[in-house]
């Protein structure tokens, strides 16, 4: 897959057309600081350092675009749920997402990235109603599962599959296993018919 950086912004979207004058599909990934978003972005771009990562949440700090194949773009937004930013920060992040969720017509999938081993939190819940509201396919990452036994991790997708009424798909930079499924889900949902 080939990716091109275009910008981090907080308020300056781009506008990209396929040949056609369609605005290019968006898919945009959200979740808690830390729960590794920058990392799977890499991974599932195969480059290091399309996004930055880091062992502190709160890294990505700006919504970053993604320009991938020249067929869709991919956001990174700011992580939710980080404490210690000053308050300053993280309105103005929480004020940008918003913004951002609520004026992108393009915007045809989220990725909601949750740690396979904690549970979904307020902000993860509100997003998953924000998506059905809003009738925007939304599919949860199951992020981290290297750090599973493959029967807690088995037991964690059941347990909140049914509890969250969405499909979920582990994931992990680690080993990769499930690249293959979500790209072509992601393909199956940007251009259904
Ligand atoms: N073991 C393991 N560690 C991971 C995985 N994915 C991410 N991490 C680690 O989790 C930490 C946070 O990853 P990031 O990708 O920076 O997280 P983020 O969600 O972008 O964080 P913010 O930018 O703060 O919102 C880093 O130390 C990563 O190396 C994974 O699949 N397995
Ligand atoms: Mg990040």
């Amino acid at each position: 897959m080939r990716a091109e950086f275009l910008l981090s912004t907080l308020s300056e979207f781009p506008s990209l057309k396929d040949p056609q004058g369609r605005p290019l599909p968006e898919i945009a990934l959200a979740g808690r600081s830390n729960v590794g978003k920058s990392s799977l972005i890499n991974h599932f771009l195969g480059q290091k350092k399309a996004a930055k990562t880091s062992a502190t949440p709160g890294k990505t700090q700006l919504l970053n675009f993604f320009l991938i194949d020249d067929s869709f773009l991919l956001v990174d937004l700011p992580g939710y749920g980080f404490a210690k930013a000053p308050v300053e920060s993280i309105e103005k992040w929480s004020s940008a997402i918003d913004t951002y969720l609520n004026n992108r017509p393009s915007l045809k999938l989220i990725l909601l990235l949750i740690d396979c081993r904690r549970e979904p939190k307020d902000e993860d819940l509100s997003m998953i109603e924000w998506a059905k509201t809003m009738q925007i396919p939304l599919l949860i990452i199951f992020t981290k599962t290297d750090k599973l036994k493959a029967a807690e991790l088995d037991l964690a997708l059941k347990k909140n599959t049914k509890r969250l009424g969405c499909e979920i798909i582990p994931y992990s930079v680690e080993n990769g296993r499930t690249r293959d499924w979500l790209i072509k889900r992601i393909r199956g949902i940007l251009w259904a018919k």
